[in-house]
């Protein structure tokens, strides 16, 4: 962790019940796996959710009424920032790997696509955010090459139980333009740099560098109601929409 806070849109991604095996004791309770991210005004393009098959991960009371599955290490934070039902300690209803998420269908805020999947991300790291994250393969060359992988190698859907239809189906979808990488930046640098797979880590963090910074200077959002005007003038704005109607919290770290 650095020596600067980070501070994160916490994306409320609703399970759509019913709720099944290991999640069935949630019963009556509206749950969120809850996703960190610098980036909410992307979430119009979202294809996905991602968890770390191996990573533990619980089911932990917010308030009487709302449960978020994120990591124990997270469940403590968000405890001492007013989102745990008993102030400064995690309540947990089930433990769960994540493994026991893939699969689960969900409904994010704004994203165009009415129910996303969760699915396997092999470099999530478990000491930072929730140990959830968003996808959007558009935008971020690490979702960009998780779900190439996905698509691309049957096997590796065996191997987490993916079904074909919580990925094939799902297009990586424009959100916003840079002028110097188009309309789909994460693509375009991933095949300039000529990136083979989300393990290629050197690479993929200079993909990051090349993309993140302009999509924020020199991005023009090209979906959603602010269609036309630049990232840095409306991130601010998108980000009070998703936190005023409740579809987010903010979280620190
Ligand atoms: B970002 P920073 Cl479109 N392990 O959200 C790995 N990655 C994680 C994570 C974890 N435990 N928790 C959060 N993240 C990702 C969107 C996005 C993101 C786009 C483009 C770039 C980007 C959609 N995924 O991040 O180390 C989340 O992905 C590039 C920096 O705190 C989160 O924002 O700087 C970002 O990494 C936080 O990374």
């Amino acid at each position: 962790e650095g020596v600067q806070p980070q501070d994160y849109t916490l994306i409320k991604m609703e399970v759509i019940p019913p709720y099944t095996g290991k999640l069935k004791v949630l019963e009556g309770k509206n749950v969120f796996l809850a996703a960190a991210t610098l980036r909410p005004e992307t979430m119009y393009a979202q294809t996905n959710c991602w968890v770390l098959p191996e990573g533990k991960y619980g089911a932990f009371e917010i308030n009487e009424t709302d449960v978020f599955i994120v990591t124990e290490r997270a469940a403590l934070n968000l405890a001492y920032q007013n989102l745990s039902r008993v102030p400064q300690k995690p309540t947990c209803l089930v433990e769960l790997t994540g493994q026991d998420l893939i699969g689960l269908p969900l409904k994010s805020p704004l994203s165009s696509n009415k129910v996303i999947y969760t699915l396997p991300m092999l470099t999530i790291l478990t000491d930072k955010g929730t140990g959830v994250v968003t996808s959007v393969p558009s935008d971020s060359p690490d979702d960009y090459m998780a779900l190439q992988d996905l698509k691309s190698k049957p096997l590796l859907r065996s191997k987490y139980g993916v079904k074909d239809e919580w990925v094939l189906p799902f297009e990586v979808l424009p959100v916003i333009n840079i002028p110097e990488f188009g309309d789909i930046s994460a693509e375009k640098v991933c095949a300039d740099l000529k990136i083979k797979s989300q393990n290629d880590k050197e690479k993929l963090a200079e993909a990051k560098k090349l993309t993140y910074l302009k999509g924020f200077t020199e991005g023009t959002m090209l979906v959603g109601d602010f269609k036309g005007r630049k990232v840095q003038e409306v991130k601010p704005l998108i980000k009070s929409k998703v936190l005023e109607s409740g579809q987010a919290v903010m979280y620190s770290e």
